[in-house]
């Protein structure tokens, strides 16, 4: 059997990868891992522990929070704020950023944005949900207090990107601009070894990845993007297959190891479409390029989108570089 890895011993080996960090992305990356340990194993238990249902509460998008929405927001506040790697945090699931100005943060060089638990209507029916994070460098001086430009920057700037998947097993998958790896966790050892390594969309693709409940609401060229990919055409193996999940983790992970598109389009009742930039976009968008696919808003590289505030909205096409860029096409002659 090849020598599995550990995400620690992994972390350790490319520490090279990051040549002025002295540790503290890969502290910064264990935090992330020891509170994904948590929160798979609160996720585990949620029926027996009654953490199932709803909290009660709405987020600040309106969302109905879930009782693990929160658990896993807790989780990933204190694991993080903990360690001294990091100077502020930004969390779908609040309003606004949380600023760490104790003496073990005024050194800090980064920041981390995450979605705590995404795809969480899931939860209440057992159907897989994820954590998705990005790590930037400050941009304000070390010492002084974070601010929202640290946390308004394009998804290029990102040093490190991934996700953690709650499903059949848990798999945590990052880079840091060196290609993508994935982890898969074994709770007997309670280690992440390395399962996937280098991962990277095939070339080519069959898998369509869209609530085709709003096509009423799309633009044209989705509209004609979506009839398309279901017409026959033995060249190109259409028609395609149809595989949503309402998990964006759970959808975007098939489609990098199947080949596929996920698209959440803009629509007539949500101008921008429902995905947030900071939270979801850029994270899966960096992980995207560096496994050779392409994500853009349908016009715009995802990556080179300059963030207004915390918790705005694109719309997301993002998958195999030929199937998103056909989309692209529709959308460009048609709009
Ligand atoms: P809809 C979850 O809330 C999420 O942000 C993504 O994980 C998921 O792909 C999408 O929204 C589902 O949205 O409108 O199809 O239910």
């Amino acid at each position: 059997m090849d020598r599995h890895i550990t995400l620690g011993e992994f972390i350790i080996e490319n520490q090279k990868d990051f040549p002025y960090a002295k540790g503290e992305l890969s502290a910064l990356l264990s935090s992330i891992r020891l509170a994904g340990k948590v929160v798979n194993q609160q996720i585990n238990k949620a029926g027996l522990a009654e953490i199932l249902g709803k909290a009660g509460k709405e987020n600040v998008q309106g969302e109905t929070q879930a009782k693990l929405d929160i658990m896993a927001n807790e989780v990933f506040i204190s694991t993080l704020k903990n360690r001294g790697e990091i100077c502020g945090l930004a969390s779908e699931e609040l309003e606004d950023f949380l600023a760490f100005d104790e003496d073990m943060h005024k050194d800090a060089k980064y920041v981390v944005l995450i979605d705590p638990l995404d795809g969480s209507s899931n939860i209440d029916v057992d159907i897989t949900v994820g954590t998705i994070f990005s790590i930037y460098r400050r941009k304000s001086e070390p010492g002084t207090k974070v601010t929202m430009e640290d946390f308004l920057q394009p998804g290029d700037k990102q040093i490190a990107a991934g996700y953690l998947i709650y499903g059949t097993s848990t798999i945590l998958v990052y880079t840091t601009g060196n290609g993508v790896n994935g982890f898969t966790f074994d709770p007997g050892i309670g280690s992440f070894f390395l399962s996937h390594p280098q991962m990277k969309f095939p070339e080519k693709g069959n898998i369509y990845s869209v609530n085709e409940g709003n096509y009423v609401h799309f633009p044209a060229g989705v509209k004609k993007y979506i009839k398309w990919v279901q017409q026959i055409d033995e060249n190109d193996g259409r028609p395609f297959t149809s595989r949503y999940t309402g998990s964006l983790v759970a959808d975007f992970h098939r489609n990098m190891l199947l080949g596929g598109i996920y698209l959440y389009p803009q629509g007539t009742t949500s101008p921008n479409g429902k995905l947030r930039l900071l939270y979801e976009c850029n994270p899966m968008a960096f992980l995207t390029e560096q496994a050779g696919g392409k994500a853009s808003d349908g016009f715009r590289r995802i990556l080179e989108l300059q963030p207004e505030e915390l918790h705005e909205r694109v719309p997301f096409f993002c998958g195999n570089k030929e199937m998103v860029e056909k989309a692209e096409d529709f959308l460009k002659t048609s709009g």
